[in-house]
């Protein structure tokens, strides 16, 4: 799908554009047609061959014409273009936390900046807080920005880790004498970082596929080529990804499988159990004297170790192997199980598409119904309702019930916890709905007794049902809050409220070890993407991983449930 790599350069252009000064219009158009395609579901390619693009709103004629340029050739010209207009490490400037296209025009302008490392230099001089519009305050911010970008270990998210394993993973496929193609290392694990991507091939002729790799369009700069392994930076237009791919023979492909999906304590334990049974276990096979008693399937390989088949998922030696031992793993959630999705954003606070739009298309995804919660005034910058907007809304969406037919749409809040731990809005106004989470959206720096206190006091709440993102991170951008999450869990317990994990992969709040801590504590998890348009309803899988590493079953998880029962369970607390 070449969706999101045409959003992103789409979004570039626009940055360009911005840093460059030129027509407003055009680059709010570019904006537009980038948001436009990141929100449609089906595949851009598809669309642009049945002629449906052209027809949709947003998209022009010049757009359509430089979306087909990309689709023939993997460029576009006026991107191109574009990018010999400035220096080029100009760009590199954006990824720091907090820094726009308007900050970088005015640092290039004024300051000839034209690198993060000219910027520093910048700073250290001072004069990046005596040009107009910044200031002390604010260079210092820029200074802790870079800081943290250079402390982030290079790791990527798992969705950009995603983008260039099916990049590389789709072109693997179209080659002849593929058998098979398999991502392995912590994507597989799906790990809520990845240091690098590792796919599998089974093939006969593997320097071929290695080459074929390694010339391949997408790949920016080679690491090693060799017989049975590639390694290479791909550029996805969201982040160069470090890919490597091994080819192995198709009898060991199992082994192979098992060896390089990691973790590597994980492989040590099973080594150890192959050693204590006199076999031999490597990427090859497993081994009996020198026969290969396991090596092709997988799952062969863990159960001639006397072990229950092991989920990917699980495979973090965090007690793992002892329950696969005793047939003890649990059955783990899956996306089949999530009947709906209980966090999701409409235009009328800061998302793209109206309550019906979401809507339906919850119910192409199969799902039985669909939470509307949008942002509480406190949240300006999100426009978030007021009472009386919320109040017409919770109308607008019981009438809309009305009309549609194979959805259930209920009416929720993500309602702010302010400063003392109170609400946006009052009791009266949030038993009129179906379903409330509350979440932390402002003052996240402040101490540790503060933001734990805030939250076990919305908690007290009777009309609060769950805490959505309770740690507040964002991935590679913010850390968490210091929150006492132990105290946390336990006060969720006792309170009858769920937590949210949630599925943004910016964000897996609740991360995978909390998941299982609020487990063992009995706390029920909900699994929300909070989405702000259609495309990000499709995040639920991110989520559902995330509970999953965190040893979640079906059972553990709220929105497994009817939206009747759901309905019953926060009956429970309000009554008392
Ligand atoms: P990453 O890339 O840092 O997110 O994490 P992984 O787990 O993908 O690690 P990576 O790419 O270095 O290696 C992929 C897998 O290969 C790893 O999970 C386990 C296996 N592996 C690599 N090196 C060793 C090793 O020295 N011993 C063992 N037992 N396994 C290894
Ligand atoms: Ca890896
Ligand atoms: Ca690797």
């Amino acid at each position: 799908m070449k969706n999101p790599i045409l959003s992103e350069l789409f979004n570039q252009m626009a940055d360009i554009m911005e840093i460059l000064g030129e027509d407003r219009f055009r680059i709010n158009s570019y904006r537009k047609v980038a948001r436009v395609i990141s929100d449609i579901p089906a595949d851009v390619e598809t669309l642009l061959a049945t002629g449906e693009l052209a027809k949709t709103p947003g998209i022009g004629k010049s757009s359509l014409a430089k979306i087909q340029e990309f689709i023939q050739t993997g460029t576009i010209t006026a991107h191109q273009q574009l990018l010999t207009k400035i220096p080029p490490k100009l760009l590199e400037l954006l990824t720091i936390p907090g820094m726009g296209p308007k900050g970088v025009k005015a640092i290039y302008e004024k300051l000839n900046v034209t690198s993060i490392a000219e910027l520093k230099g910048a700073i250290g001089a001072g004069s990046l807080a005596q040009l107009p519009g910044f200031g002390d305050k604010k260079a210092a911010a820029i200074a802790k920005g870079i800081e943290f970008l250079e402390k982030s270990t290079g790791r990527i998210r798992l969705d950009q880790a995603l983008e260039a394993a099916d990049m590389v993973s789709g072109f693997l496929r179209g080659l002849s004498g593929i058998q098979r193609i398999q991502a392995a290392g912590s994507l597989r694990r799906r790990a809520e970082t990845i240091g690098d991507v590792d796919i599998l091939v089974a093939a006969g002729k593997g320097r071929q596929v290695i080459q074929a790799f390694t010339e391949s369009r997408f790949v920016e700069e080679v690491l090693a080529a060799g017989p049975t392994k590639g390694s290479a930076i791909v550029q996805t237009y969201d982040a160069p990804v470090h890919v490597d791919v091994r080819v192995v023979p198709e009898k060991s492909f199992g082994a192979a499988a098992q060896y390089f999906t990691g973790s590597k304590q994980h492989n040590v334990r099973l080594r150890e159990i192959a050693v204590k049974a006199k076999l031999k276990l490597n990427e090859y096979g497993l081994f009996k004297a020198d026969k290969m008693i396991a090596g092709a399937v997988e799952e062969e390989i863990y159960r001639k170790l006397g072990l229950d088949y092991i989920e990917p998922l699980l495979r973090e030696d965090r007690g793992e192997v002892e329950a696969a031992k005793s047939h003890l793993l649990p059955e783990l959630i899956e996306f089949e199980d999530i009947k709906g999705d209980l966090h999701v954003h409409t235009n009328a606070s800061d998302g793209d598409c109206d309550i019906s739009e979401l809507a339906r298309a919850a119910k192409r995804a199969g799902y039985k119904y669909i939470c509307i919660t949008d942002h509480s005034r406190s949240s300006a910058i999100a426009n978030g309702l007021s009472a009386k907007r919320l109040a017409q809304q919770i109308k607008q969406i019981r009438k809309l019930n009305e009309e549609l037919k194979g959805i259930m749409i209920l009416a929720g809040t993500e309602v702010d916890i302010l400063a003392d731990g109170s609400l946006d809005f009052d009791n009266k106004l949030l038993c009129e709905l179906d379903f409330v989470i509350a979440a932390i959206h402002s003052g996240l720096a402040s101490p540790r007794e503060k933001v734990t206190t805030r939250t076990l006091k919305a908690m007290d709440n009777p009309y609060v049902n769950c805490i959505a993102h309770p740690t507040g991170r964002l991935i590679g951008q913010r850390e968490p809050m210091d929150i006492d999450i132990a105290a946390v869990i336990k006060h969720a317990a006792q309170t009858h409220t769920a937590l949210e994990v949630n599925a943004n992969p910016w964000r897996l709040d609740l991360k995978d070890t909390h998941c299982r801590m609020a487990i063992e504590a009995g706390v029920k998890l909900v699994i929300g993407t909070d989405a702000h348009s259609v495309a990000g309803l499709g995040l639920m899988g991110f989520g559902v991983a995330t509970a999953a590493r965190g040893w979640a079953t079906r059972a553990d998880v709220l929105n497994t449930l009817s939206s009747a029962k759901i309905g019953s369970w926060a009956a429970c607390k309000r009554k008392g």
